[in-house]
């Protein structure tokens, strides 16, 4: 897909420095609550969401900013979220993990969130709108038992339902080998869910395994997963990190999307395209850093 390479590098690149930037400014307490950035994670954000089609449904979680930026979201309007101010996505109330713009929204109770996306297919579906969902999980996510329901309505039911799994072999500090028996695949399969497993960073290839699967989803109108396999760069959250620091930063050497991508593209052009977005980062959070706090009810401000 080398017409979309730059605008590939561009959508992982906000997502990446965005990431970068929330992290460092956590440190000094500009934000509130708490923050799970998906740095290393950015083709599968990119990949999927540009296979989807307007009309289409994204249910996401904890980990969503890149999703949320990948859908076009603003980046002014996602800082303020987190530091609660009223320019914030959702009025700066939902922070971090609660946001919902268009027809993206996100929710931090993990696994809840696929019962709620079965919900909104089985609703499409009925409405006849064409429209598919796609609900992005993780691979610790397979531990809560209600994606098990849900996997069987969306395919008792025929439901038009697009599950996502950025399977980063990791929960917190948990390695999921540790914590779950055989292949997750396998897990969906029992389901008759077909499933499309991809282990790469390559946006591209990312890319056209969800445009085949959105395609399947829209037209048989029945579920079906990818199963994409990927690295977490960054902490689970802000600094809880138990790994191993060489063998990290030794699949951070393969496993970056951004460097994957960017050998194929003019080297000029990336730096063209990496100094408008840097620039974009600083003004989003500076204009973010100025606006008003949040209005709680009754019309006081907190
Ligand atoms: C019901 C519920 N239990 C526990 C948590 C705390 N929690 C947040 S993320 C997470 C691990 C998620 O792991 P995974 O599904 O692999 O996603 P990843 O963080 O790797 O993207 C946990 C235990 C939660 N948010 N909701
Ligand atoms: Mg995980």
């Amino acid at each position: 897909m080398i017409n979309n390479g730059l605008a590939f590098y561009r959508a992982m690149y906000r997502i990446r420095r965005f990431e970068e930037t929330v992290l460092e400014e956590f440190k000094r307490g500009v934000f509130a609550g708490t923050t799970h950035t998906s740095l290393g994670q950015e083709a599968n954000a990119v990949g999927v969401i540009s296979a989807l089609q307007p009309q289409d449904i994204i249910v996401t979680n904890h980990r969503c900013h890149g999703h949320f930026l990948a859908y076009g979201g603003d980046m002014r309007a996602l800082f303020a979220e987190m530091m609660g101010r009223v320019s914030g996505v959702c009025g700066g109330r939902g922070g971090s993990q609660h946001i919902h713009w268009r027809n993206l929204y996100s929710n931090g109770v993990q696994g809840g969130i696929v019962p709620i996306a079965t919900g909104m297919a089985f609703a499409e579906k009925q409405n006849k709108t064409g429209a598919i969902v796609a609900v992005f999980i993780g691979d610790g996510t397979f531990g809560e038992g209600i994606i098990y329901e849900a996997f069987n309505m969306a395919r008792l039911w025929s439901l038009p339902l697009l599950i996502v799994v950025e399977h980063n072999h990791i929960a917190q500090t948990t390695p999921t080998a540790m914590v779950q028996v055989g292949q997750l695949a396998e897990r969906i399969r029992a389901f008759e869910i077909p499933v499309n497993e991809l282990d790469s960073s390559d946006v591209d290839e990312i890319h056209q395994a969800a445009v085949k699967a959105a395609e399947t989803v829209r037209r048989e109108q029945l579920p079906s997963a990818l199963l994409l396999h990927t690295v977490r760069f960054g902490p689970h959250s802000k600094g809880d990190d138990t790994r191993d620091v060489t063998e990290l930063r030794a699949l951070q050497e393969i496993r970056d999307p951004l460097k994957i991508l960017g050998q194929r593209l003019s080297p000029a052009a990336l730096t063209t395209v990496e100094g408008e977005v840097d620039q974009e980062v600083s003004y989003a959070f500076a204009q973010a850093l100025s606006d008003p706090p949040a209005v709680l009810e009754g019309g006081q401000n907190g």
